[in-house]
């Protein structure tokens, strides 16, 4: 796909839906307020050397003490939705048991301060803070957290079933799997390929619990969401009609199944696609995939929630380096920096969003389609009162326009979500890389809305790009 739309005016459709997310261990902060347990992200930050510079989420960005100035911005900015975690610690300090009122009240307050400004609360009911009491009796490796989950999630629906509407089950199983249990760079750090299949189809079954538990109560709207990219060789960065060698085709296939239809094909399927089966039958064996597990989670759910910051590349061997996070894939080439990156290091390719929405419209076309995160982390520097963020306003503009290119060629994309709303912890980084459109200055609390919250705040109003951007005031920092 070409994006032949640099400079024109491009409009989006009616009611698509603009908002931001963030995630509650990495704004939140007040760890021990009102009754929350320990999370495996609070055992992991606190662990010596496991997050840069030994930064926690102690603090982040302060949000449970400031949600309603955060509110405030997004009216201000003009969010139609705003995607938000519940940490399930603060609802269930030990994993199970009755809820702890206190941690719901907070999240009710959030919902009815997020109504009264006109903003939809969409909400995730887990991005990776798992109660660590869980963990200690296994985490997702053990299949009976896949239960407790979905008893957490009807808890949660009982409390907030009547003003929320869309209910997004579980954020990234691909990474909370992969990175927590199957190379250690996330919570709860575990190094083991066995370990991270059997997490990673734990994790499928507490959508499918969840989602069915969701159902049962009434809840609206139901998505799963999924960290998405297109697998392509070097080659076809360039030229997407290459056509490829029976090995390289082979690589790309295998990956394709490691990284996207591990999850796609169970949760919009019902089945593993086979080489997956090949793979986790050979490192982990196939008992914990029990009968019924693939009906469970195969529920039918009304939207996919895509994650997409940046392609996948990949080459048939030499084997050499290896990619320990695809267990399965020794005689697979990984590559790196092929196009400029973000300070990430992750490379900047807007056209595989187009790809990925076009793919996912053809090859699983009941389910809608919602961009949950896109976003890019930069070196912001404050100048006076801005934040000069071209970089990002490129970024976000570059990939609006690619989804407005698969939008042309009839994608059902309802929505498009920034990730993130503010800056915050980023997990293994720390405080290290910025993700938010609105600054944060971490010793004050201070929020700053950058430029990008700007031009954003027109897209909004706009609903779509234009060439000329209106004179209008900027926002006032909130101290
Ligand atoms: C999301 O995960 C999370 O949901 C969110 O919490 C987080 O803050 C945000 O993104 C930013 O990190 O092959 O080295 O080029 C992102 C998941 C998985 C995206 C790995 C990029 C490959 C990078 N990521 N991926 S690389």
């Amino acid at each position: 796909t070409t994006i032949a739309t640099q400079g024109q005016n491009l409009a989006f459709p009616d009611g698509f839906v603009w908002g931001a997310a963030t995630a509650a261990y990495q704004i939140e902060g007040a760890v021990h307020e009102d009754g929350r347990g320990p999370s495996i992200w609070d055992t992991f930050s606190h662990a010596p050397g496991m997050v840069a510079d030994g930064h926690t989420g102690d603090t982040a960005s302060d949000h449970y003490h400031r949600y309603k100035d955060d509110v405030r911005l997004m009216r201000e900015l003009g969010l139609r939705a705003y995607r938000f975690s519940v940490a399930w610690p603060r609802i269930q300090p030990s994993g199970s048991g009755p809820a702890n009122a206190a941690g719901l009240d907070f999240y009710e307050r959030l919902v009815d301060e997020l109504l009264a400004a006109d903003v939809s609360p969409y909400v995730t009911l887990y991005h990776w803070d798992l109660p660590q009491v869980l963990e200690d009796l296994g985490g997702w490796t053990n299949r009976d957290t896949a239960y407790r989950f979905a008893d957490y999630a009807h808890a949660v629906h009982e409390r907030l079933g009547d003003r929320v509407g869309t209910w997004m089950t579980v954020n990234e199983p691909w990474v909370a799997a992969f990175l927590g249990y199957g190379i250690g760079v996330h919570a709860p750090g575990r190094a083991s390929p066995e370990d991270a299949f059997r997490a990673s189809h734990h994790l499928l079954l507490a959508h499918g619990l969840s989602a069915r538990a969701l159902r049962e109560a009434g809840a609206r709207e139901i998505a799963l969401t999924l960290n998405l990219a297109p697998v392509v060789t070097p080659g076809q960065l360039n030229d997407p009609e290459l056509v490829l060698s029976a090995e390289d085709a082979e690589a790309v296939n295998r990956v394709d199944c490691l990284l996207n239809r591990q999850f796609l094909d169970p949760a919009l399927r019902g089945s593993y696609p086979d080489p997956v089966l090949a793979i986790v039958d050979r490192i982990a064996g196939l008992g914990h995939i029990h009968d019924g597990d693939l009906d469970a989670i195969s529920q039918p759910i009304d939207l996919l929630g895509i994650n997409y910051y940046t392609p996948c590349v990949v080459q048939s061997g030499p084997g050499e380096p290896s990619n320990p996070v695809y267990p399965g894939t020794e005689d697979i080439l990984f590559s790196g920096a092929y196009a400029p990156t973000t300070a990430m290091g992750w490379p900047i390719v807007p056209t595989g969003l187009s790809q990925l929405l076009e793919r996912l419209t053809r090859d699983y076309p009941e389910v809608g389609l919602l961009v949950t995160e896109n976003g890019a982390a930069f070196d912001d520097v404050v100048t006076g009162e801005r934040v000069h963020d071209a970089d990002r306003t490129a970024f976000l503009e570059s990939h609006l326009r690619a989804a407005h290119a698969a939008i042309e060629t009839g994608t059902d994309l309802r929505g498009y979500l920034v990730w993130s709303l503010l800056d915050n912890f980023e997990w293994a980084e720390g405080y290290h890389r910025r993700f938010g459109i609105v600054h944060v200055d971490f010793d004050t609390q201070r929020r700053l809305p950058k430029d990008s919250a700007l031009w954003y705040r027109d897209v909004i109003e706009q609903n779509g790009l234009r060439r000329e951007r209106a004179k209008r005031p900027t926002l006032e920092a909130v101290a």
